[in-house]
């Protein structure tokens, strides 16, 4: 998500690829950088951590938060902002659990996206009038769906479907998936 959105905002940066079959994520150099060894992770040397060295992030929403708030080179209002930490929670925190953990999946899943298909029927933004970090968040979950569960009916939700297909179609998802 991380890098779909530095390519979306033409944010320059350096992607360091870990071999996680060789335990990439375990060994000290990244582990500098997220002692969970998951990923994504950032250094950002525009930015001073309260240690002095360049700032060391993990979890893919604060990420997310951090470059629009820093590295966009977007204003965003107070409301705006908290709306994007909304979404961006929701994406990681319930979203994702209810597609990706099968006990939550058969709970959750047709209340979820039948309210989400509803929230997205405009085909706008979900915070203010660009594209953002909440977009990005959300539409990559949503744009998994096809790829994890191609036997799944999203028939019911029209909106959704056409989200994924536009996500599918932007030139900054198609680089990072390589898909082109
Ligand atoms: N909530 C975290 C999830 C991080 C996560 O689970 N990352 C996976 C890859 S998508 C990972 O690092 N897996 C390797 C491992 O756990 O060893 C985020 O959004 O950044």
């Amino acid at each position: 998500m991380p890098r779909w959105y530095l390519e979306e905002k033409g944010i320059p940066y350096e992607l360091v690829m870990l071999d996680l079959a060789a335990q990439g994520n375990r060994q000290p150099d990244f582990l500098a950088v997220n002692p969970f060894g998951k990923l994504p992770a950032l250094e950002d040397d525009s930015v001073s951590g309260l240690d002095g060295q360049p700032l060391k992030l993990f979890e893919s929403g604060a990420i997310l938060q951090h470059l629009e708030d820093h590295h966009s080179g977007e204003q965003r209002s107070a409301a705006e902002r908290s709306l994007t930490a909304q979404w961006l929670l929701f994406a990681n925190a319930t979203l994702a659990i209810a597609l990706f953990v099968p006990s939550n999946r058969e709970r959750e899943f047709p209340r979820l996206m039948q309210e989400l298909d509803r929230q997205m029927a405009s085909g706008g933004p979900l915070v203010g009038d660009r594209w953002g970090a909440a977009d990005c968040a959300v539409s990559a979950y949503l744009a998994y769906l096809p790829i994890f569960f191609p036997q799944e009916d999203l028939s019911p939700y029209p909106s959704i479907q056409a989200l994924i297909t536009s996500t599918r179609q932007r030139s900054a998802y198609r680089k990072v998936m390589g898909m082109d």
